[in-house]
C-alpha cells in the first residue's frame, strides 16, 4: 500500500501525439498529471523535423486523431500527405482543444526515473535537477525519437555547417549557392535530398544502402472526398483497425505467385499510380516467400532503371535487399532528382566514409569539398529514448542493464521489475510497423482503462510478471525471426546503431492479433500483470 502522497498521480514524458492524448485521458479520469516535454511546443515528432521537404506519408485523414468525433469531423487536412507545419498546427489545435497546456512543462528534459518499492512511488529527475513524484509513469517518448549522430572519423573538425533532419533548425537552412553533402538516404533523404537540390548550388548524396522509394503523388485534397470520408469515418476507421497495419490498404490476393506475371504487374501499376505506401499490402506473401517479394522488387527496380537517365546511377539507386526489408519510403520526384546537373550519387556501400575533413567529406581517398553537410542517418529506433534516461526499478535495477541484450517488456506496455510503468508503442507491440496514430490511441486507451480498473478495485502496484515477460518476448521474437524482414541491415533490429544487440523491436504478428491480445489480457483481469 502506497505510504506518502505524490506530488502527481501520474508524469507522461513527452507531448508528441502519444504523450498529449495520454494526459487528456488520464485527466478525464480525474487524476493529476504533469507532462514534460523537452521541446517548446507540443507534437513531437512533427515539432523536431522540420527540415525540407518533411511531410507524412500515411494518408492524414487516417494519420490522425479518431477519439474526438467532433475533432476528426471539424479538422481540414490541406493536403493528402500534409507538411510538417500543418502536423504542427494539428498539434497545437488538439492542445488548445482539449485545454492541455496548463499541465505540459516545455523545454524540460526528463534524465532519471527512480522507483522507491517502500513509498510505491516514482521519482522523476529533469534537466535543471528538479525531483517529482508520481504514482504512474508514462514513457510517451516516441519510437523515433533519440537522434543518431554517425560515428565518422573527423566529424567534429567540420568546417562548414552541420544538420540532422529531426533536430533541424526552426528558421530553416540557407542553401542558396551552396554545395552540399547528404550522408542518409532513408525516409528523411528521401524527402529533404529533392527540395535541397532546388535551392543548393549542388548536393552530393553519399549513399550506404539504396531504398524503395515510392512516389508519394501527394495533392491538395478536394472537397467532395473530404466530405465522403468525413461522412463514413467511423467504418473507415474501423475497417482499417483490422488490417494488418492499422491503415486500411486494398489487398489484390494471398500470393503474388498465384497470378499471372501480367495481372501482377496491372496491380503494381495501380498502386504506382495510386502512390504512398498501399503497394505493401498488394500481396499477403510478401514477407514469406522471397519469390513472390522479388516480383515487387523487380517492378520497382525496373522503375527506376526507366526514370533515371544514367544507367550507371540508375544501377545504383535499385535495392539489392528485398522489397520491406527496410521500411519503404515515400518521396516526391526522388529518382528524377538524380537526373539533375546539381545532383551527384556517391556510392559508399563497400568503402563506407573515410573521415570528415575540415572541408568536406572523404570516400575512397577523395574529399568532396561541401559548406553544409545534412547528417540524414537516423534514429536509435524504439529503444533509444528509453535507454538515455535513467531508468530504475525495483532494488534499483536498471532498464539500460535489463535491456543490455535486447529488449523485454509484455506486450510493449510494461516491464518485470518496473512497477506502474508503463510505455506508450514500446518495444514488443506493433507501433513502427503500423499506422502509429491508432496505435498510440490503442494503448492510451489500454493504460488508461487500466488505471480506471486499479482505481476502482482500490489497487496502486502494477507489475508485469517475469513469465509472461519472457513468453511475449520469444513470441515477438519468433514472429520477427519467420519475416523476410529478418534478411537485411535495418532500424527494425537495430542494426543501424554500433553495438546494439540484433533484436527485432516492433511487434510483427500485426495490430489485430495484437489488439486482440491487448483485450484479452484486460478482460480477464489483466492476467500476466501482478496487481495488488
Ligand atoms: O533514418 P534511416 P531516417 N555512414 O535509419 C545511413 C520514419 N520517418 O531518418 O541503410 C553512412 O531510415 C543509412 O544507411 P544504411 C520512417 O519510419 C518517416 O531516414 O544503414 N550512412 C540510411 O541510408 C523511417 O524509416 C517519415 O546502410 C549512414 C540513413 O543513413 C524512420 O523514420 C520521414 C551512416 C538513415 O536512414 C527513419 O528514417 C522521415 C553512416 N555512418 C522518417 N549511418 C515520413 O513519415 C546511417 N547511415 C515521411
Amino acid at each position: 500500500m502506497a505510504q506518502r502522497t505524490p506530488d502527481y498521480d501520474a508524469v507522461v514524458v513527452g507531448a508528441g501525439f502519444a504523450g498529449m492524448y495520454m494526459l487528456y485521458r488520464l485527466r478525464e479520469l480525474g487524476l493529476s498529471v504533469r507532462v514534460f516535454e523537452t521541446g517548446t511546443s507540443v507534437g513531437g515528432t512533427w515539432y523536431w523535423n522540420r527540415y525540407p521537404g518533411a511531410r507524412v506519408d500515411t494518408e492524414t485523414m487516417f494519420y490522425s486523431y479518431q477519439f474526438s468525433e467532433a475533432l476528426q469531423q471539424e479538422w481540414d487536412w490541406p493536403e493528402r500527405y500534409p507538411a510538417q507545419a500543418d502536423l504542427a498546427a494539428y498539434a497545437r489545435h488538439v492542445a488548445d482543444r482539449f485545454e492541455l497546456w496548463p499541465d505540459i512543462q516545455f523545454e524540460t528534459r526528463v534524465d532519471a526515473a527512480r522507483w522507491d518499492d517502500a513509498a510505491g512511488l516514482w521519482t522523476v529527475e529533469t534537466d535543471d535537477g528538479t525531483q517529482v513524484t508520481a504514482r504512474f509513469c508514462v514513457m510517451a517518448t516516441g519510437c523515433l525519437s533519440a537522434v543518431n549522430y554517425p560515428e565518422i572519423d573527423g566529424l567534429e573538425d567540420y568546417a562548414g555547417e552541420t544538420y540532422h533532419p529531426a533536430h533541424w533548425p526552426a528558421d530553416g537552412v540557407d542553401f542558396a549557392g551552396k554545395r552540399v553533402a547528404v550522408i542518409g538516404t532513408g525516409s528523411s533523404g528521401v524527402q529533404s535530398i529533392p527540395v535541397i537540390a532546388e535551392a543548393a548550388a549542388h548536393v552530393t548524396v553519399f549513399q550506404r544502402t539504396a531504398n524503395y522509394v515510392m512516389p508519394a503523388h501527394n495533392r491538395p485534397m478536394a472537397a467532395d472526398e473530404v466530405a465522403e470520408i468525413k461522412a463514413n469515418y467511423p467504418a473507415l476507421r474501423a475497417k482499417a483497425k483490422q488490417s494488418f497495419s492499422g491503415n486500411y490498404f486494398p489487398v489484390a490476393g494471398p500470393s503474388a505467385l498465384a497470378v499471372s506475371e501480367e495481372e501482377r504487374n496491372r496491380e503494381y501499376e495501380k498502386r504506382w499510380a495510386m502512390g504512398g505506401l498501399a503497394i505493401m499490402a498488394t500481396y499477403a506473401d510478401f514477407q514469406t516467400s522471397e519469390a513472390a517479394n522479388e516480383t515487387a522488387s523487380d517492378f520497382i527496380r525496373n522503375k527506376i532503371r526507366t526514370i533515371v537517365k544514367d544507367p550507371d546511377v540508375a544501377e545504383l539507386l535499385a535495392p539489392k535487399q528485398l522489397f520491406l526489408c527496410k521500411r519503404l519510403c515515400v518521396g516526391t520526384d526522388y529518382y528524377e532528382t538524380y537526373n539533375r546537373d546539381n545532383v551527384t550519387l556517391v556510392d559508399i556501400s563497400e568503402t563506407g566514409i573515410d573521415r570528415v575533413t575540415p572541408e568536406g567529406v572523404c570516400v575512397a581517398g577523395h574529399t568532396e569539398p561541401v559548406d553544409v553537410l545534412v547528417l540524414a542517418t537516423g534514429f536509435d529506433a524504439v529503444t533509444g529514448a528509453l535507454k538515455r534516461i535513467d531508468i530504475r526499478g525495483v532494488d534499483g535495477l536498471a532498464l539500460r542493464e535489463k535491456w543490455a541484450d535486447g529488449p523485454r517488456t509484455y506486450l510493449g506496455l510494461g516491464i518485470a521489475g518496473f512497477p506502474n510503468l508503463f510505455t506508450i508503442t514500446g518495444p514488443g507491440s506493433p507501433s513502427v510497423l503500423t499506422n502509429m496514430i491508432p496505435s498510440i490511441e490503442q494503448h492510451v486507451e489500454w493504460i488508461a482503462d487500466c488505471v480506471r480498473h486499479m482505481r476502482d478495485a482500490g489497487l496502486d502496484r502494477i507489475e508485469a510478471e517475469r513469465d509472461a515477460e519472457t513468453d511475449w518476448v520469444a513470441h515477438v521474437n519468433d514472429i520477427g525471426d519467420q519475416t523476410l524482414r529478418a534478411t537485411c541491415q535495418s532500424w527494425y533490429f537495430g542494426s543501424n546503431i554500433p553495438g546494439k544487440p540484433r533484436v527485432i523491436l516492433p511487434y510483427a504478428g500485426g495490430f489485430p492479433a495484437y489488439t486482440e491480445k491487448c483485450d484479452e489480457v484486460a478482460a480477464a483481469g489483466y492476467t500476466g500483470f501482478a496487481l495488488r
